[in-house]
């Protein structure tokens, strides 16, 4: 691969003088932040260049460009990943060290910009990078919040978030592009005008701001694309500081006007599933989708001027979730009332252009948006909303026995609301789901009957993640093993990691990898001692589950597990497990009581235990705050078991468990989400399952002869010993006990049916630890799931999107 610098010294040179541009010092004053700011400035300049001539050679082959809108992007840290893309990161390593620098130290210093909740803004951000590896002209649309998703610090065993202050040194990946501001208007009235006999309509006394684009560029694999972020921030569109007010001394109300305006990009929305109907949340999706579709339109008139017509053959327009589904309809009112083209012929533009993935088929956190809300904020689009509700039941089919249902079931507004995901499928060529057994349960189940109507619509698209930050970034001990015996073309090529299965029988490769791994497990717990004054033991297993906080994920089967596990220790002192440490990490949504309630229960078991000398020897828990990216990207090369236990047929896809898979974690779980596509690939024999099947959940709950106390009265001794522990005070030390978490279970007849699973998967757990006894065997096992986690590479994931949906 070429280099983006011809040899150290020149490296060295410029970056020295990159140093005293940006500081007015030389390197040897320089603090370590300079030191690092200025090497990301000077890597991102480099970026910039490539991506000049990546956007000259799209525009001149006429390529289609893939516009990617998501909410979220949750990127991580760039500068190891953007020196490992172009081929520069032993150079540089090499000459920082002539300088007397460290570069893992400078990339530590590197803020890690939480634009997202979890998975889905994880994935926007692995496909991004995916996009550019294989050469597509992909760009991501999104949102810039000045604060990211919330801090969390532990305090008394509960949760506690602060503000996420990630601009506060300044971002040096990002640039500001003043100059492709575009003005986004709300409220206002709309007003009908006749013009060469035909009616258009425009809307009136809005109140404006202006969308102002940070630029941050995506270095793909191999250094021959760069493509482009761009991220929205919202500032008044005129500057109407009130000198009177502030003479008054009302400061705050001299400023009120930008406030107003800022406000729209000055927090993300910390719920990843769940509560929505909050009006800025709208004006925030509003937002990105206005600004972004503008732009689209302005880089299409530049290069094929007017002709409309041919907008679904150079742009792709995909919705990640249904936050971008106005979409659909901003471009319905471009197109109508600016371009001046009929509803028929801008409609069949618009749905060529659009497709959308759905993430999610947990009925409440489908958004919907109430109509009077939604009229008053954005009139002129409700009216095209309006109209495309209205042709959709016009020309429904009502020769079919049982329209009606399907007609209500597929409506886009309903008992007074705006549905979004039905809004966005009726808008889109293409909907998929995220994993096999999600698009089935989509299919089935919660998109039935647009999959009665239009099953072609129809496909799945497993997500995927990205190797080079997961695997070849994150844990470089095991990637240059790997290297050593089969090459680095798996860097470029994920499927290449299949020829690892020629060494899951070589002793000295096993030895090697398992050495990696405990090293892997070292560095994280040196990390914990540092940064949180935990100490664990890298000569216990690590049990790692590492998500948002939810209860269809079980964190509380999981939590379970442990407390039975150390009852039946206490009452016996001769029962045996193999020594773990339970590591559990994650955030809860600000407002969701029984996440942030499980949290602190883990806590206090992990209290409890963690300072019982009786147990210490086989068992102690941990809680990682703050999960996020930089950190998961300690965690994960440390782990060796994988828990995926969730409910089955609740978790759409789940992505740690591949990136847990690909590190060479043993996956525990349940026949759900893309821990089916594990499975198949690896063998069940390299993976641990239990539980219930989707298909037998749907049965329990259809006969309805499930009663959680049955469970209770059943295993008194284990399950209702833990279940009665949550409120007789034996973990209760930090902060009181857990009512409201038996409540909430026993009320809600065990709606996750973790007691239901409680017995398997414990007996789960103890028969796959007793294996780690055969450190060999264990080892072949662990080597094959990352010898076959290849197609869980984001490449793959993209590769099928622009086949199959973009037709790039
Ligand atoms: O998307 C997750 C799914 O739960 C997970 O199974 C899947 O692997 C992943 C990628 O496809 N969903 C989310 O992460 N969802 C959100 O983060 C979210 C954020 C804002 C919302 C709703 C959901 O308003």
């Amino acid at each position: 691969m070429e280099s983006i610098f011809n040899s150290k010294q020149e490296f060295i040179e410029c970056y020295r003088s990159q140093i005293m541009a940006i500081t007015g010092k030389d390197f040897e004053h320089a603090s370590d932040f300079d030191r690092f700011n200025a090497l990301a400035r000077l890597i991102a300049s480099r970026a910039r260049t490539v991506q000049t001539a990546t956007d000259n050679r799209v525009a001149k082959s006429g390529k289609k460009r893939v516009y990617y809108f998501s909410i979220e992007f949750l990127i991580g840290r760039l500068l190891d990943n953007y020196l490992l893309n172009f081929g520069a990161r032993d150079l540089v390593c090499q000459g920082l060290r002539d300088l007397g620098a460290d570069l893992d130290d400078l990339c530590d210093l590197e803020p890690d910009p939480a634009l997202g909740n979890g998975g889905l803004g994880r994935l926007a951000a692995c496909l991004l990078d995916s996009m550019a590896h294989e050469g597509i002209a992909g760009y991501g649309n999104g949102m810039r919040y000045r604060y990211g998703l919330f801090k969390q610090e532990i305090l008394d065993g509960r949760q506690v978030e602060t503000t996420d202050e990630w601009l506060a040194s300044g971002y040096p990946w990002e640039v500001r592009r003043q100059d492709k501001a575009v003005t986004i208007g709300f409220g206002g009235r709309v007003v009908g005008y006749e013009d060469g006999g035909r009616m258009y309509y425009r809307t009136e006394d809005t109140q404006d701001v202006l969308a102002v684009p940070y630029d941050i560029p995506v270095v793909g694999y191999g250094g021959k694309t760069v493509n482009k972020l761009r991220v929205w921030s919202t500032e008044p569109l005129e500057e109407h500081f009130d000198l009177d007010a502030f003479n008054r001394g009302s400061y705050a109300e001299a400023d009120a006007h930008r406030a107003d305006a800022e406000a729209i990009s000055a927090i993300l929305y910390p719920n990843d599933a769940g509560e929505h109907g909050r009006l800025l949340r709208l004006k925030q999706e509003y937002l990105f989708v206005a600004a972004g579709i503008s732009t689209i339109l302005d880089t299409f008139r530049l290069e094929h001027g007017r002709a409309w017509s041919e907008l679904p053959d150079f742009v792709a327009i995909h919705t990640n979730d249904t936050h971008p589904a106005m979409c659909g309809p901003e471009l319905m009112r471009i197109l109508i009332d600016e371009e001046r083209l009929g509803w028929d012929e801008a409609w069949s533009i618009v749905t060529k252009t659009l497709s959308y993935t759905n993430h999610t088929i947990l009925p409440e956190a489908l958004e919907t948006w109430s109509i009077g809300t939604f009229s008053k904020l954005l009139p002129r689009l409700y009216q095209i909303i309006e109209e495309i509700a209205r042709r959709w039941q016009d020309d429904f089919d009502k020769s079919r026995t049982g329209w009606q249902d399907l007609l209500r079931n597929t409506a886009i507004l309903w008992d007074g609301q705006v549905r979004m995901a039905n809004l966005s499928v009726i808008c889109s060529h293409s909907v998929n789901g995220v994993a096999k057994i999600h698009t089935d349960i989509l299919e089935h189940t919660v998109l039935k009957d647009f999959y009665a109507l239009m099953p072609d619509k129809f496909n799945n698209k497993t997500n995927g993640i990205s190797h080079r930050r997961f695997l070849a970034e994150s844990n470089p001990g095991y990637a240059r093993l790997i290297t050593e015996v089969i090459g680095d073309a798996w860097l470029d090529d994920a499927s290449q990691l299949a020829r690892l299965t020629e060494f899951e029988s070589d002793p000295s490769f096993l030895e090697r990898a398992a050495r990696v791994k405990r090293e892997n497990k070292a560095r994280l717990a040196r990390y914990m001692a540092a940064e949180h004054a935990i100490s664990i033991d890298p000569n216990t297993i690590f049990d790692v589950q590492v998500k948002r906080f939810h209860s269809y994920k079980r964190q509380l089967l999981n939590i379970f597990k442990i407390m039975d596990i150390y009852n039946r220790r206490i009452s016996d002192p001769n029962f045996a497990v193999a020594p773990t440490t339970f590591i559990f990490s994650g955030k809860a949504a600000s407002s969701y009581a029984f996440a942030k309630e499980t949290i602190r229960l883990i806590n206090s078991v992990a209290d409890v235990i963690n300072a019982d000398a009786r147990v210490n020897e086989i068992m102690r828990v941990c809680f990682i705050p703050d999960f996020r990216v930089s950190n998961a990207q300690l965690i994960y090369p440390a782990a060796e078991i994988s828990e995926q236990i969730s409910t089955a047929g609740m978790e759409a896809s789940g992505t740690s468990n591949m990136k847990l898979m690909m590190n060479g974690a043993i996956t525990l779980g349940t026949l759900d989400g893309a821990n089916i596509e594990i499975v198949n690939l690896a063998g069940a024999d390299s993976e641990m399952i239990f539980g219930l099947t989707a298909e037998e959940v749907e049965e329990l709950r259809e006969k309805g002869t499930y009663f959680a106390w049955d469970m209770y009265n059943a295993d008194r001794a284990r399950l209702g010993r833990v279940i009665d522990e949550l409120t007789d005070d034996t973990f209760s030390a930090l902060s009181g006990n857990f009512e409201s978490i038996r409540n909430e279970v026993m009320q809600s007849n065990d709606a996750n049916l973790v007691m239901k699973d409680f017995g398997s998967y414990v007996d789960a757990w103890e028969r796959l630890t007793a294996t780690y006894a055969d450190p060999m065997s264990w080892n072949r096992r662990s080597v094959h799931n990352t010898a076959t986690s290849g197609w869980f590479s984001s490449d793959r994931t993209i590769r099928e999107y622009r086949d199959e949906i973009w037709h790039a």
